[in-house]
């Protein structure tokens, strides 16, 4: 095997952000942009020489050259194993959970989540470590210094490899296992859930409709939702993963899903919706006229989570983001375990999962997940309500309204301002933070201020912190909004506004408009977001 050395010169603009690197596919396609960041990685793991890697992506456009190109890199490198989904395909959790089989030494997912794919659009990379979960921060912070030096890498003069067979192959020394993509995904997921039980509920006419948005889960929710569960056939609908989606974008959300919601809100609704983003890795969880927040889910997930097989025992704690609700903090106060606030990202769980501190966690961006990969996962979290629907017997608005009574309602919206000027962001955000010290006392649309403060974080396990991670309003009555500027877009800024108003009792079934509109309107006066923006609504609500 010949092995090229390439001259080459550093890019300034490969910082990883909440979820790897995402950039503009023709980005990505430019001569030595993908190469000098996986030769960043792998300098910042110190080589690859005779260590094994799990290699798989979301099918989206450049998916497959993307994978020949990192094959070779890790075959120069002296790369013990590869082992690589059929076709590169690979969800963000089954890669997790390969890893973690496998004892390999970490894994490349290949993906930009929910962001559109094609060559106008989207391409991403992330690197996850050996415990299956995203690279922690002091690894991506190695991996951009890496770019910022980088002259030149290695990569093997050979032809491309056959991705659609599975099978092993040797590239050089390297060995090269091209391997079902859902087959361990699916007896992990045997392995947790009592499929008798949703087998039962299936057989008994329960319905639903799993939308894989064109993206990479139709294949597992083919396999275990119709195949293994005996849910009827056309139960998944765009079940075919598409290297663009079908231009639409892979997110589970009622604004990207929206066939999918005015089905459940209609007539002919089934008894359960779901639908999951790019990288399998997120979930939308609708009932017959009734939407399940993300935030809620986490929440009505981790107060039942004992009705499964695999949290009978009971859980160890909750770890949630912080722009997510506080629903999930009064079910981990009735378990009486410890609740953990975090950053927003899922690397952030990696360490108290690790540490066996937390069981299950989530984000309100349609993300939840336990102990079982170090990813958050799409199918898992639609697998666990099924399992509760069947030991509850109830229907999806049942355990809504049910843990709504228990618990209180917390409403919620995130409202997102995309591809905003990035001065213009960032002034705003510097306006927000100049005010912190004075807000406290002051009152806004009739909400006054208790507290306010820029997020930062002390990892409890590893005592690594994270400061500037959102600015937080908090308002007598049970009102919060908070700021952060997203690190996935891939054009300009774009600004999160998350809102946010719990009501204990009585009041759960009033429109969430209305019930965040006073907090809503302090959140707009106190950071001056139109004047700033120049936008008096937002692109997306959720
Ligand atoms: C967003 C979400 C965050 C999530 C991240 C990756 O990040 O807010 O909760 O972890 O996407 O999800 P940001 O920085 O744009 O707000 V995925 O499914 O895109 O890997
Ligand atoms: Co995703």
């Amino acid at each position: 095997m010949t092995v090229k050395t390439i001259s080459t010169t550093a890019f300034n603009d490969q910082k990883p952000g909440t979820s790897g690197l995402r950039k503009k596919t023709r980005a990505f396609m430019m001569a030595n942009y993908l190469e000098n960041y996986v030769a960043a990685t792998f300098t910042a793991i110190d080589g690859g020489a005779g260590k094994t890697f799990v290699l798989g992506g979301d099918g989206r456009f450049f998916n497959r050259d993307a994978i020949q190109t990192i094959l070779k890199m890790a075959a120069a490198l002296g790369a013990a194993r590869m082992i690589v989904g059929q076709g590169g395909l690979l969800s963000t959790p089954a890669a997790s959970h390969l890893i973690r089989r496998h004892k390999a030494h970490g894994g490349f997912i290949l993906s930009a989540s929910h962001n559109p794919g094609g060559i106008d659009a989207d391409f991403g990379l992330k690197f996850n470590a050996a415990n299956g979960g995203p690279a922690p921060e002091a690894l991506t912070a190695r991996i951009h210094a890496a770019t910022l030096t980088i002259e030149r890498y290695d990569i093997a003069d050979v032809p491309d490899i056959n991705l659609d067979t599975v099978g092993q192959t040797q590239m050089g020394d390297m060995v090269i296992d091209v391997v079902d993509p859902v087959a361990d995904y699916s007896d992990l997921m045997a392995s947790l859930f009592d499929f008798a039980a949703i087998r039962a509920l299936f057989t008994g006419g329960f319905t639903m409709r799993f939308d894989a948005m064109h993206a990479v889960t139709g294949p597992y929710a083919h396999a275990i939702l119709e195949d293994t569960l005996g849910a009827a056939k056309g139960t998944v609908v765009n079940g075919i993963p598409l290297e663009d989606f079908g231009k639409g974008h892979p997110d589970p959300n009622p604004i990207w899903a929206s066939d999918l919601m005015a089905l459940m809100m209609s007539d002919a609704a089934p008894d359960m919706g779901a639908a999951s983003d790019g990288d399998g890795d997120r979930n939308m969880i609708v009932g017959k006229g009734t939407y399940i927040t993300p935030s809620d889910s986490l929440a009505m997930l981790a107060a039942n989570a004992h009705l499964a097989p695999a949290y009978r025992d009971g859980i160890t704690g909750i770890a949630r983001s912080m722009p997510t609700s506080a629903a999930a903090d009064r079910v981990a106060d009735a378990l009486g375990v410890p609740c953990f606030e975090t950053p927003t990202g899922w690397k952030f769980f990696g360490t108290l999962l690790d540490a066996g501190r937390v069981t299950i966690c989530g984000e309100e961006s349609a993300g939840t997940g336990s102990h079982h990969v170090r990813e958050k996962d799409g199918l898992w979290a639609v697998l666990l309500w099924l399992n509760i629907l069947a030991a509850r017997g109830m229907s999806v608005a049942e355990v809504q309204a049910d843990h709504w009574q228990r618990f209180g309602r917390n409403y919620y919206a995130r409202h997102d301002y995309e591809a905003v000027e990035t001065a213009r962001a960032d002034k705003m955000m510097a306006h927000l933070r100049a005010q912190l010290d004075g807000l406290p006392g002051q009152s806004h649309a009739g909400l006054t201020v208790t507290k306010a403060d820029d997020f930062a974080y002390t990892d409890p396990v590893d005592g690594s912190t994270s400061a500037a991670q959102g600015i937080r309003l908090f308002f007598e009555g049970g009102a919060r909004a908070v700021f952060r500027l997203s690190g996935t877009g891939t054009e300009g800024a774009t600004i999160r506004l998350y809102l946010e108003q719990f009501v204990s009792e009585g009041n759960h079934a009033a429109a969430v408009d209305q019930m965040l509109d006073a907090v809503r309107q302090a959140a707009l006066t106190i950071s001056d977001l139109p004047a700033f923006t120049g936008r008096d609504a937002p692109d997306v609500q959720t």
